[in-house]
């Protein structure tokens, strides 16, 4: 035993013969994806000196601003991915309609959905922030990708991931067999296997949620949060309470430590505020993986057809025993 964790190229290529379909193209898509999350965790660790913190003054699709690391992270992902060639179409959170690679050979296998930096306000205080993304097989035949081939539930997704960008650099990834875990060795850059086949552990009694918003929610949630606050030491009661407000950071540490994210719709945000393409499915595809459940307070995440790129869902996300227990204030009050 030399003690050496495999690589994730090499995790990647071992389990390539699980995808005989895939011909390689799978890896190179992954590989693109790693090392542009290797690129991402250079410049935000050297965020404060090297200018790259703040806002670039524009606005994106959805009226938000746009961070400068937002802007070039959007840029490398869609270069490194349209240069594999093995992507027909992509999505991402800073771009309003379909992206079609430049590449001549733009008849590739897959469509990527993604987020370059989510939660990127942390960037400026050097709080964590992620890159989520999502792999779905084309259905289109052949050519340029079109609207559909993004445009699909979460259930059929090949692959889907994030980058945590924390006190290390991790890559979590699922194909749907299992959720495994790499964290970057800065000195070899190269991100080495730390968890295969992570599930959520047993104890769960924490939630995640912004409850500054509470004072606009429906019912049923304010009604859930209030459960989870009462002292009943024999249900786990009270709750603590973690919240991050970055995505990826507040969902890692649910996989690992246990509990419940959400993000309910309320009166100002009516759809809620989190994407399905690019942050809810890829994360819920993963918390299934793990043994884990994702709603938007009544269906399954996995199962919604979306109708549009940008499209925001309710989120409720974490150990199956919580997401029950949410789903059940939402059925009772329906
Ligand atoms: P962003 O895509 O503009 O970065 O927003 C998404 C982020 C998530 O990471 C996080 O869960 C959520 O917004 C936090 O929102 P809020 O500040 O309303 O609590
Ligand atoms: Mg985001």
């Amino acid at each position: 035993m030399t003690g050496f964790q495999p690589t994730l190229n090499q995790f990647i290529r071992a389990r390539q013969e699980d995808y005989p379909e895939a011909v390689g193209e799978f890896s190179q898509v992954m590989n693109a994806i790693a090392l542009a999350g290797k690129l991402i965790s250079r410049e935000i660790n050297l965020a404060g000196l090297v200018a790259a913190t703040g806002y670039t003054g524009r606005t994106n699709v959805q009226g938000e601003e746009v961070a400068k690391l937002d802007d070039w992270s959007n840029d490398l992902i869609i270069d490194l991915l349209g240069e594999t060639g093995c992507v027909c179409v992509m999505c991402s959170e800073e771009v309003e309609g379909a992206i079609t690679p430049s590449k001549s050979a733009s008849a590739g296998r897959y469509a990527v959905s993604f987020d370059p930096v989510d939660g990127s306000s942390n960037i400026d205080i050097a709080a964590p922030v992620g890159t989520i993304f999502s792999i779905q097989r084309r259905v289109t035949k052949s050519g340029v990708g079109h609207l559909e081939d993004l445009l699909q539930p979460g259930r059929n997704q090949a692959a889907a991931g994030y980058i945590l960008y924390g006190s290390s650099t991790m890559f979590v990834y699922t194909t749907g067999k299992g959720v495994h875990a790499f964290t970057l060795d800065p000195t070899m850059g190269e991100f080495h296997l730390t968890f295969a086949d992570l599930k959520f552990p047993e104890k769960s009694n924490v939630y995640s949620t912004n409850e500054g918003n509470a004072g606009t929610w429906l019912e049923p949630d304010v009604e859930w949060v209030e459960w989870l606050k009462q002292n009943d030491p024999e249900t786990g009661r009270p709750y603590s309470a973690r919240y991050i407000g970055a995505l990826v950071a507040d969902f890692h540490r649910i996989l690992l430590k246990g509990g419940i994210f959400a993000y309910p719709k309320n009166t100002v945000q009516r759809e809620g505020k989190l994407r399905l393409l690019y942050e809810c499915s890829p994360l819920a595809f993963m918390a299934e993986q793990a043994g884990g459940l994702a709603t938007d307070g009544l269906k399954r995440i996995l199962d919604i057809e979306p109708t549009g790129l940008h499209q925001r869902t309710p989120y409720y996300i974490g150990n199956a025993r919580e997401v029950e227990l949410i789903r059940r204030f939402h059925s009772s009050s329906n």
